[in-house]
């Protein structure tokens, strides 16, 4: 079959009856359009403010890729897709870390804060992957160790040092860190949910919602990849002339 009768083939089958395939379906164009949007605005910002709205690009770009691949693998596998999963937020998230650091720039935001929050992203996701993917038996563990991350990193942004320079920085910047700071507490939130309902441990009782984990996985990235760069979209209109 030719790509574009695959294609067909692919569409017409999610389109029927398949809710999760739908969803990542509308997630690769979401993020693909979001990319297009951002990328193409580029021009009309101030040269400092390129970098993150830019970088914004990038996270829904890569995002995009991976939704294509995930959409197929979902369409002939018929399993979730944990490994383009992984490989995705261990790119996207680690950049979402860099945003911060960009915008704090201006309030002299060192190196070491990005490389911090960076790793701890990383901590966080790879546990979860073991939880998901390696060690399946052990997934209540892993989450736990994971949860621990993302909890130092929501410190570190509401309380910690990135919330001083946020503080010294003032105006627009800060008003912007803090709308950030809500989506990782809220925002991310949506993936340990999506963890619960795709795992085994102390909270099977969750499964009886009867929600398949890539749903929310899926709702999660839509809001906290394209809801973050529109913030740092934002920040840039009104920091420029
Ligand atoms: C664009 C992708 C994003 C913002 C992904 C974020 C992912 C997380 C915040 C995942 C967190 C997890 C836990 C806090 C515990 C259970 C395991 C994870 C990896 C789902």
């Amino acid at each position: 079959m030719s790509n574009f009768m695959y294609f067909l083939a692919d569409v017409s089958k999610i389109a029927n009856d398949d809710y999760v395939g739908f969803t990542f379906f509308v997630g690769s164009m979401a993020m693909m359009a979001a990319s297009a949007f951002f990328f193409l605005s580029l021009n009309q910002f101030d040269k400092k403010w390129r970098t993150s709205v830019l970088v914004s690009g990038l996270i829904t770009f890569i995002a995009a890729v991976h939704y294509f691949y995930m959409r197929d693998y979902w369409d002939a596998v018929g399993e979730s897709p944990t490994f383009f999963r992984y490989v995705d937020w261990v790119l996207t998230v680690p950049l979402m870390c860099v945003e911060f650091y960009l915008i704090l720039k201006v309030a002299g935001a060192k190196q070491s804060l990005m490389w911090r929050l960076i790793f701890l992203s990383v901590v966080m996701l790879v546990t979860g992957y073991f939880g998901e993917a390696v060690f399946t038996d052990q997934a209540a563990f892993w989450g736990f160790v994971s949860g621990v991350a993302y909890f130092v990193i929501v410190y570190d942004i509401w309380l910690g040092k990135a919330k001083k320079l946020a503080e010294e920085a003032g105006g627009e910047v800060l008003k912007a860190h803090k709308i950030l700071c809500w989506f990782v507490l809220v925002g991310w939130a949506i993936y340990p949910l999506g963890y619960m309902l795709g795992t085994d441990g102390w909270y099977d009782g969750i499964h009886a919602l009867n929600i398949d984990m890539n749903v929310v996985y899926n709702i999660g990235d839509a809001v906290n990849k394209i809801g973050f760069g529109l913030v740092i979209y934002a920040l840039a209109v009104k920091s420029s002339k």
